[in-house]
């Protein structure tokens, strides 16, 4: 059986939204994370979630490459769209900004400014910058979400299962990043899936 590699409160949750969605015949692993002994990094020789061993010992790493393998596995499936659909560019287009606009860009370097500048001095001022190129991105997705309920063809994607797991984050940054109304009804419809609710009390167990 493939497993899926994931961590508690980690952008490995989307994924696992995912296997959860479609019902994949996936075990879905939790390890501990930035501790040598972790067994993820047996896996990912970059020690990080999500990351995804399948049968035959092939591992598959990063969210844009693992979220589109896992709808795959259910040629069809509304979560995705056959090649040659525009949707399925959309999707990955989503996928993609997420990916390094809002993780890379944004929360990594206000969580990690660490990894950016070697000057515990800087590191305020790296925080303060990346929260306002996270606000830009955010109200992007805030805008295209207006009178949607989400991100593509009207239907829950991958693409919505990965940004789900930034929805919830950004709740936590403070006022700055309450406001957002269209955002807001995206995380009750998330939060409202019983997928979501599913993955959410495996990875609190
Ligand atoms: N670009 C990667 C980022 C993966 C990533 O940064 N995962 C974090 C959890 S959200 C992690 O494993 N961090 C541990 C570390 O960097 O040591 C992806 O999208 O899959």
């Amino acid at each position: 059986m493939s497993t899926l590699f994931t961590a508690r409160d980690a952008c490995s949750f989307g994924a696992h939204v995912v296997v959860r969605e479609l019902d994949l015949p996936v075990e879905v692993v939790r390890v501990p994370l930035r501790t040598a002994e972790s067994p993820i990094h047996a896996v990912n020789p970059l020690g990080r979630v999500p990351a995804l061993r399948l049968d035959d010992d092939t591992v598959i790493t990063e969210n844009g490459a693992i979220l589109p393998f896992l709808a795959d596995l259910k040629p069809g499936t509304t979560l995705f769209a056959l090649p040659g659909d525009p949707e399925r560019a959309q999707i990955q287009s989503w996928i993609s900004y997420i990916s390094t606009e809002i993780h890379a860009a944004g929360f990594r370097q206000v969580n990690r400014p660490e990894r950016y500048s070697a000057d515990p001095a800087a590191h305020d001022g790296i925080r303060q910058q990346a929260a306002k190129t996270l606000h830009a991105a955010v109200a992007h997705i805030d805008r295209h979400l207006q009178g949607r309920e989400w991100l593509v063809g009207n239907r829950f994607t991958i693409a919505d299962a990965y940004l789900g797991v930034f929805v919830r984050w950004t709740a936590r940054l403070g006022p700055d990043f309450t406001g957002f109304d269209a955002l807001n009804r995206f995380r009750e419809a998330y939060l409202a899936r019983p997928s979501v609710q599913a993955a959410l009390a495996a990875e609190a167990g």
